[in-house]
């Protein structure tokens, strides 16, 4: 992906248990609020699976594709891979890094680390981004790790690591503004956008204490 920095800017991540709307309405709204690439992450209770998933996925990507909006997946490298998606999202848990590049060639590859032994392993096996968090503490991730604040990316761009970074965890329009202060490109946000009375609001809001 090109200009992948700026594509990360306002990264929305979502699936059908985080919304309290339906997620076709929720996407749409977000994305005429200005995010500025989608994860598709369907994980928690009463998530979907299989071919209930794959209609959702398709779904979501269609709506991506009409607005120039890149169409992440969350985990399920089988899935991004089918449906020809233009990146994946890993954690530290799916399985070595190299193994995830080697199978999704040229996609886009995120992953998320936590410490710097885990950033250099990520980078010299192919990770294009950074996820670092939890930055604040979050209800939406069950087994999320304490948040921990902005250190490791300080510590990141300190040390001279140029990679792509978004934070995430309990990021909301007024703490934003801080995350790309301490040297992230951007960042992302689940509850913040998804749980809002207004989604396009809500990402406006974001979008404007991000830097437009
Ligand atoms: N990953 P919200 S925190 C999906 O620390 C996810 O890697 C995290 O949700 C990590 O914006 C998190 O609602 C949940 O806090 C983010």
């Amino acid at each position: 992906m090109n200009n992948l920095r700026e594509l990360i800017r306002v990264y929305f991540i979502m699936g059908s248990p985080n919304c309290y709307k339906e997620p076709k309405a929720v996407l749409k709204e977000a994305i005429a609020g200005g995010i500025t690439l989608f994860q598709f992450r369907e994980k928690g209770d009463g998530a979907l699976s299989g071919a209930e998933k794959l209609t959702l996925a398709k779904e979501l990507q269609v709506i991506c594709k009409e607005n120039h909006i890149p169409f992440i997946v969350n985990d399920d490298i089988e899935l991004a891979v089918a449906i020809g998606a233009d990146g994946v999202h890993i954690g530290q848990e799916d399985g070595p890094v190299k193994t995830v590049r080697e199978r999704i060639g040229d996609m886009t590859l995120g992953v998320s680390v936590h410490s710097m032994e885990e950033a250099i392993i990520a980078l010299q096996n192919g990770a294009d981004y950074f996820g670092i968090g939890p930055i604040f503490p979050t209800k939406t991730k069950e087994d999320a790790k304490p948040s921990k604040g902005t250190s490791l990316i300080e510590t990141l761009r300190k040390n001279g690591y140029t990679i792509p970074i978004v934070g995430i965890g309990g990021i909301t329009s007024e703490n934003a503004a801080s995350v790309m202060e301490a040297g992230a490109d951007g960042v992302s946000v689940i509850t913040a956008i998804s749980h809002a009375e207004s989604p396009r609001e809500a990402a406006k809001a974001i979008r404007k204490n991000v830097g437009e």
